[in-house]
């Protein structure tokens, strides 16, 4: 991959790790950053060595939100032509597992970053919470949206109308974290377990991801009905037979992905 210069990237196995790198600005999120990110979360997924990623950022914060500067003297046709933070609806896209590893702030459009991934680890540091309220605007990224569904009405409506923060251990107990782990464990935890994930089946982990996203699009009854078809469909990989058989001669399986 090319060199960037607001994300750094390395690989531990078969797990890329995508670490925000503006330092300057608490890693907030400008239109080089977003484009960036995206770049290399796409290229990884494409690439058949890696079966997950971890996205994260300082100690001190996994962003900060949108970059406020950027944006600042924007009219409403500049943002809506600009749409610098549209890249972001593709990471739903990634057909691979992403786990955020989230220590420190955690805000506006760093939250809608965090919550567009698949699992997230949070650190006792983390703080989440959407303040675009303080300056005049609202969530644009999914924090009325996404947020909503995963804490429910009444908390979101307290983060998004009165800026209420949440602590790593109220984002757990509202279903926004996986697990909250001492700062200095959470990128390793989000490591272990991405390597877990990366060891696993890749096109029955891919499948699952998608279906478990088919559950915030879809009535039940079609959710249902998709979720038997995927699961037919994976009777024609090489990795059925392989982990079926497997379990039968009492041996793990070798996935091939195929
Ligand atoms: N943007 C730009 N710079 C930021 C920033 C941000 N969001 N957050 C922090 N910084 C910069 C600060 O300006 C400061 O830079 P210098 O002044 O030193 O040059 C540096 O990072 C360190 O910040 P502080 O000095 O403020 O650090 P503190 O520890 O005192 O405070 C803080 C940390 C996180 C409490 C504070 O920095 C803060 O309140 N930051 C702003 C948080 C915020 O309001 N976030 C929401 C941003 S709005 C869109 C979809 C979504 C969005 C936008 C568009 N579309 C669909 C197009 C999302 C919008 C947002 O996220």
């Amino acid at each position: 991959m090319s060199a960037f210069t607001t994300i750094l990237l390395e690989t531990h196995g078969r797990v890329g790790l995508i670490r925000l790198n503006r330092p300057e600005a608490l890693n907030a999120i400008n239109t080089l950053l977003i484009t960036e990110l995206m770049v290399a979360l796409e290229a990884w997924d494409a690439d058949d060595a890696i079966g997950a990623m971890v996205i994260t950022g300082s100690d001190k914060a996994f962003a900060a939100g949108a970059d406020i500067k950027e944006m600042a003297d924007a009219s409403a046709a500049d943002m809506r032509a600009r749409d610098h933070i549209a890249p972001f609806d593709r990471i739903l896209n990634i057909r691979k597992p992403v786990i955020a590893a989230v220590s420190g702030w955690c805000l506006g459009g760093g939250s809608e970053l965090a919550l567009s991934c698949d699992l997230l680890i949070a650190a006792e540091t983390a703080r989440f919470g959407q303040p675009e309220i303080n300056l005049g605007v609202i969530p644009g990224a999914g924090g009325t949206q996404r947020l909503t569904r995963a804490v429910g009405k009444v908390v979101a409506m307290e983060m998004v109308l009165n800026n209420r923060t949440l602590t790593a251990a109220e984002a757990l107990h509202y279903g926004l974290a996986n697990r909250v782990v001492p700062a200095e464990r959470c990128l390793e935890e989000a490591l272990t377990l991405a390597a877990e994930l990366a060891a696993r089946a890749p096109l029955a982990i891919q499948a699952a991801k998608q279906m478990v996203n088919a559950a915030y699009e879809t009535a039940l009854t079609e959710g249902l009905a998709l979720e038997r078809q995927t699961f037919y469909g994976l009777f024609d990989t090489h990795d059925q037979k392989e982990g079926m058989r497997a379990f039968s001669e009492k041996r793990p399986p070798q996935w091939k992905g195929q």
